[in-house]
């Protein structure tokens, strides 16, 4: 079995295996990592319950897998490289040796803490060496880490905590974001008051600032670091328990808690990383996501480790100092392979092609895209200024719920196409339908995607809670999971996404329930009543649009415009803050009370020509005052 496709030939007939065969394939795959115990069988699945389970009665750890398994033949090799946010700040770099070392440590610190095996820990941190080492750390001793985007308000954050009804935090003192100081421990603080599940907190200093340290609760990295053993032997893990699980929005209520178990995604990430980034052992790998996203997890951190890889982190922003900062990490680390996100590749682009024609990008010989559709001219822009029309760009598309790269093509192996996805990966049987559940097999028609069988990196639950996992994703299509995706596909099998079908706004390749957002404008005295909607932007790829009625006449429209900000991002997080909030006396509901969101969005888009029948609705004439006071 070969773990690197070289040849278009070569990914027909992995193909080909991998659907005929499906046990034979990703079993051979597996035998090349360590397992404490080897599976009993390969598979066992029902999409009804469902029911997914992988290497049934593997033991393993995945840290074996991604450190110690390596120490022999590239104990000194880089396995991360961290570029801090200010490139006058020295940057560091990890032998996979001390990335072991320091795994264990923190391993042990974290018994020493109280942590047990099946504990959550949410770990909430800039993007600093500590955080891979956290997460690994937690792996390594059995805890099953959460890790939140350190730019999730405090409200956010406890909502996630509580949910995983987590035992500890890690986290830091402070935070660089840009120009940026953000008080991170300080968020923390707040979400506690809300958290009695979590006992010890972990402070590890970045900005130097002494936050306030609560007594019997919070401790230092630095001295528990300092007391803690190097030799942390693997925890025994079965393949199907939990890894982690990594709060994503969906259409309705909370976030919830996706859950990956060690198995399954340990084989699927090392085989998706090394096809499709072709990966070379001498190659130095960037992806510029933070690990706070499945992106991060499976493609920072565990992807490339699992393959031996030096992985780059970078803890800082694209434009600051100025938009040339990518394209100086670039020379200045002799990167290979860039994997990025289309809405950084746009505020690029609009801050003009000097800054990347300063650099000479020499080293580049793959490009990456993910997070949300790639535009043509953000493709082309790509391309030609920043892969000087040699390197091979894969757009992969993915979800947090699919642990990796489900639909791509393998860099420089399969052709790439502008703003396609192309080809499924070996293992994966995508089908489209019509909304009646009819296969669609016609080329180039629009179709809801799904998949027809399991790969071994795909979600097994949600946190607490497996029958919203079977409502959401495994109920619209019996037998199928379904991805909220629409995709077309042409006449060589190509996919293209098109977007979110259903109430998911992607900003900026970030996920936002519609619900969510009016959840957290509804919290403001004032408004009665809200409904929230995506629209073309030109840089975050969709922009938030909210329609909002108030309890009373407005007397004044910033402030209230202000509150309403604030209050999102109170509930949510600044990332999450509309960018256009309209005043409205109604909304377009039907006669059930059901918000006609398809007008919205039209309107939203500056589409009124062709809104479809209102006649159904409540009260028709809202659409004409909406219609006249849209902001565009
Ligand atoms: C990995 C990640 C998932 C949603 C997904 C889709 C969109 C991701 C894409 C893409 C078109 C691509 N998406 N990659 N759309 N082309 N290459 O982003 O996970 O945050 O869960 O988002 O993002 O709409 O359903 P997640």
């Amino acid at each position: 079995m070969h773990t690197r496709i070289r040849t278009f030939e070569e990914y027909q007939t992995a193909y080909q295996q991998s659907v005929e065969n499906p046990e034979a394939f990703w079993g051979a795959l597996a035998e090349q990592f360590i397992w404490q115990k080897k599976w009993d069988k390969v598979l066992d699945w029902n999409f009804e319950e469902p029911k997914v389970q992988w290497f049934v009665n593997g033991k393993l750890n995945i840290t074996e897998n991604a450190l110690d398994r390596h120490l022999k033949e590239r104990g000194n090799k880089l396995a991360i490289i961290w570029e801090p946010n200010d490139p006058k700040e020295r940057f560091v770099r990890l032998t996979y040796r001390e990335l072991h070392e320091q795994v264990c440590k923190a391993a042990n610190m974290l018994k020493a803490q109280g942590v047990k095996k099946g504990d959550r820990v949410v770990i909430y941190m800039p993007m600093i060496p500590e955080l891979a080492i956290s997460v690994l750390a937690c792996a390594r001793m059995g805890a099953v880490h959460s890790v939140v985007f350190a730019g999730f308000s405090s409200s956010s954050l406890a909502d996630r905590i509580n949910d995983a009804q987590a035992y500890a935090v890690i986290t830091s003192d402070g935070l660089y974001r840009g120009a940026k100081e953000i008080p991170v421990k300080r968020v923390v603080d707040e979400a506690l008051e809300h958290c009695p599940s979590v006992k010890r907190v972990i402070v590890k200093e970045r900005v130097g600032w002494k936050p306030r340290m609560m007594e019997g609760r919070d401790v230092s990295w630095e001295a528990e670091i300092e007391k803690a053993d190097k030799n942390c032997p693997a925890e025994v893990m079965d393949a199907e328990d939990m890894l982690f699980i990594l709060y994503t929005s969906g259409s309705t209520g909370k976030p919830k808690g996706v859950v990956h178990t060690c198995g399954g995604y340990m084989v699927y990430t090392d085989y998706t990383f090394r096809n499709v980034f072709q990966y070379e052992e001498s190659d130095i790998y960037w992806c510029t996501a933070d690990i706070g996203w499945v992106t991060g997890h499976s493609y920072i951190v565990y992807g490339p480790l699992l393959a031996g890889a030096t992985t780059l982190m970078f803890e800082g922003v694209p434009t600051w100092p100025d938009a040339g900062r990518f394209w100086q990490v670039v020379d200045k680390h002799n990167v290979n392979t860039f994997y990025t996100a289309p809405t950084a590749i746009r505020s690029l682009m609009a801050a003009g092609t000097d800054h990347v024609l300063s650099y000479s990008l020499d080293s580049l010989k793959i490009l990456g895209s993910v997070g949300e559709p790639i535009n043509e001219e953000a493709w082309h822009w790509y391309h030609i200024h920043v892969g000087k029309e040699k390197c091979p760009i894969v757009d992969t598309w993915w979800q947090t719920e699919t642990g990796g790269i489900l639909i791509s093509n393998l860099a420089g192996v399969t052709p790439h196409k502008p703003a396609h996805a192309t080809l499924p990966l070996p293992g994966i049987q995508p089908v489209l339908l019509t909304a009646e559940g009819k296969e669609i097999t016609e080329n180039e028609e629009e179709g809801l995607l799904c998949m027809k069988f399991p790969w071994p990196g795909m979600l097994r639950t949600t946190y607490g809670d497996h029958e919203r996992c079977r409502q959401t994703y495994f109920s619209s299509f019996k037998g199928l999971y379904f991805t909220g995706d629409g995709a077309r596909r042409d006449e060589h099998g190509n996919y293209r996404i098109i977007g979110r079908v259903d109430d998911v706004i992607n900003v900026s390749g970030h996920r936002f329930g519609t619900a969510e957002i009016e959840n957290a404008i509804n919290q403001c005295i004032h408004v009665a009543e809200s409904a929230v909607v995506g629209y073309p932007h030109e840089i975050k790829g969709q922009g938030i649009y909210a329609y909002v009625i108030t309890r009373e006449p407005i007397t004044n429209e910033e402030n209230l415009r202000g509150e309403i900000l604030e209050a999102v991002v109170k509930e949510i997080g600044k990332i999450a803050r509309p960018d256009k909030i309209q005043f409205v006396s109604g909304l377009p509901k039907t006669r059930s009370g059901k918000i006609m969101r398809r007008i919205l969005r039209k309107i939203a888009e500056g589409d009124t020509s062709s809104l479809g029948d209102t006649s159904t609705l409540l009260d028709p004439n809202v659409v004409d005052e909406i219609k006249a006071g849209a902001i565009h």
